[in-house]
């Protein structure tokens, strides 16, 4: 077994930040990254601006979690521009991969907020929402780790298997308790509850597709359809209709409609003190 000397374990660095740097410095790649902290900048003012009408305390709390969304997105396409989270993977028998592993980290903090917003539209209990929540942060924290690993490529596809299987969790969380949770809101929210679930369905499904057409998968067999920077500008783009259309669907629909949303409270449903 070789045991690499300190010279050695600072040159090999050294050529990761090189090639971390010149990924970056790529107009294509770093306008997919740009073009997202432009966007959830303008997001954040604008909802805080358009939130600040809503008066309903639970409406104001979807507002808090809207509003979240841009705020922890801008901070995780700064990282990513700033080469932070910017790393390379040296895969067996395909060389050096530049990743971007900051998205899947960010995820774990803003796909929780835009589970929160969709929950609580719904009117749905702590049980669920926490089902939800717990099941999407180890979709991320699963596809973090299928897109780190370096010691052999089909365990890759076994971390993509576990983080999908997380991931119809809480598909089927949304699809059914929710859907059913919001039949007791009005109809107006119940209409919004149908859009935004239909649009975070479709669009959460796009996240592994492209994982798997693009640089972290199929890729890395030759044969991927996605070089680096279109794999980043797919992601950005899903972002944002997942994150920015979303969240300004959401928080004008509570701004101009002031909607009344009940919800079921902490426990498990219908179970009161004196039962
Ligand atoms: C990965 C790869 C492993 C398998 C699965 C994935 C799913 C990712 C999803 C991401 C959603 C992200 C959003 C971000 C907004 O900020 C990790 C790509 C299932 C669903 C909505």
């Amino acid at each position: 077994m070789v045991v690499q000397t300190g010279f050695a374990a600072s040159v090999a660095t050294l050529q990761a930040d090189d090639l971390v740097g010149e990924a970056l410095s790529d107009p294509l790649l770093a306008g997919s990254l740009w073009v997202n902290v432009a966007l959830m900048g303008f997001a954040l003012l604008a909802f805080t601006y358009m939130g600040r009408t809503v008066t309903d305390e639970y409406a104001k709390l979807i507002v808090v979690a809207t509003i979240a969304i841009p705020a922890v997105s801008i901070a995780s396409y700064l990282a990513l521009i700033s080469g932070l989270t910017v790393g390379v993977v040296d895969i067996p028998g395909r060389g050096e991969l530049v990743t971007l592993w900051g998205r899947y980290l960010t995820w774990t903090f803003s796909t929780p907020l835009i589970l929160a917003a969709l929950g609580l539209l719904a009117g749905t209990n702590f049980t669920k929402l926490f089902t939800a929540v717990v099941f999407d942060v180890a979709m991320c924290v699963t596809g973090l780790a299928a897109a780190m690993t370096s010691q052999a490529l089909w365990l890759r596809w076994v971390w993509f298997a576990l983080s999908t299987a997380f991931f119809l969790v809480v598909l089927a969380v949304i699809l059914g308790s929710w859907s059913r949770d919001v039949e007791s809101q009005d109809a107006a929210v119940q209409r919004l509850f149908g859009r935004l679930k239909y649009l975070t369905v479709v669009l959460w499904v796009g996240y592994p597709v492209v994982w798997a057409i693009g640089t972290e998968g199929l890729a890395l067999f030759g044969t991927g359809i996605a070089g680096l920077a279109v794999t980043s500008w797919l992601y950005s783009l899903l972002d944002v209709g997942a994150k920015f259309v979303f969240a300004f669907l959401l928080v004008r629909f509570l701004a101009v409609e002031q909607p009344t949303v009940t919800r079921q409270g902490l426990g498990s449903e219908g179970a009161k003190p004196a039962d």
